[in-house]
């Protein structure tokens, strides 16, 4: 799969996106990265790409043509049919399913703004889909972009290793939170591993992973729990959590119906 980058900063998305398991689905010839900069497309000896806001107030607005000049090389330099994605907070939020149904693109083109924008007559016309990586400002679409190539990238058939994968597996196929995770040592001033991961009991040890997850998922993002489909087992586990939780705390975690 190719990835195009449109911004005044390819080399930063190029960079922060190339390390860990996306830099070796590189190395392994699962995906490819490609960096434009408008600025290379802008005319004058000023090289401008942005201007001021018609209407007035602050800020600057990334113009139309060094823009269409960008993606006309972008596609000129390979025929396959790019997937223009703009990175905004006005997006569709970008969830685990969208990287999914990402994955399977041959080419996605992320186009990342600077400054208030870019004019909206160029989005209209070229961009396929907005997306979001959060409800929170940031001061461009490169952090966005670099966090949707790490998402999309690593769901690509052979960037994860084995056990890398298993992980995935237990985060995707529930849209429940993961449980909580521990290592040696087993006494610590900081605590002790439950006892039942020493157990050696699988059975038990499954159990006990799936209610930490359901009761994690209850406690911090009850809004998965509406979606996630629950089996009659998972609604006892959950129960059975609850209870022991409330028994503890004595009232009901903020927003619990
Ligand atoms: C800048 C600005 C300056 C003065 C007055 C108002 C202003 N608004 C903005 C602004 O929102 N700039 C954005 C910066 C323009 C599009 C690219 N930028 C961006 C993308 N910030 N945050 C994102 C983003 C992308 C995806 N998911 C979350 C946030």
């Amino acid at each position: 799969m190719r990835f195009d980058i449109l911004s005044l900063f390819p080399d930063f998305v190029a960079q922060i996106a190339g390390h860990g398991v996306v830099g070796r689905a590189g190395e392994r010839g699962l995906l490819s990265i490609h960096g434009w900069n408008p600025r290379d497309w802008a005319e004058g000896n000023y090289r401008r790409v942005d201007d001021r806001p018609f209407g007035g107030g602050p800020g600057m607005v990334m113009l139309i043509e060094p823009l269409q000049a960008t993606l006309a090389a972008m596609r000129a330099a390979d025929p396959a049919p790019a997937h223009v994605i703009y990175l905004s907070p006005q997006g569709r939020p970008l969830t685990q399913a969208r990287a999914r149904e990402l994955a399977a693109l041959p080419r996605i083109a992320l186009l990342c703004g600077r400054y208030e924008g870019v004019d909206e007559r160029l989005l209209q016309a070229e961009v396929d889909e907005e997306l979001s990586i959060g409800d929170y400002v940031l001061s461009g679409g490169e952090l966005a972009a670099a966090v949707l190539i790490d998402a999309v990238a690593r769901l690509q058939d052979g960037a994860l290793n084995d056990a890398e994968s298993a992980v995935q597996d237990s985060f995707e196929g529930d849209g429940l939170l993961d449980c909580p995770h521990y290592t040696r040592p087993v006494e610590h001033a900081l605590g002790k591993v439950p006892a039942v991961l020493l157990s050696g009991n699988h059975a038990e040890i499954a159990h006990w992973r799936r209610q930490q997850s359901l009761g994690r998922t209850w406690l911090r993002r009850p809004d998965l729990l509406d979606e996630a489909a629950l089996s009659k087992a998972d609604r006892k586990l959950l129960e059975a959590f609850r209870a022991q939780w409330l028994a503890a705390v004595g009232e009901p975690p903020d927003g619990d119906a």
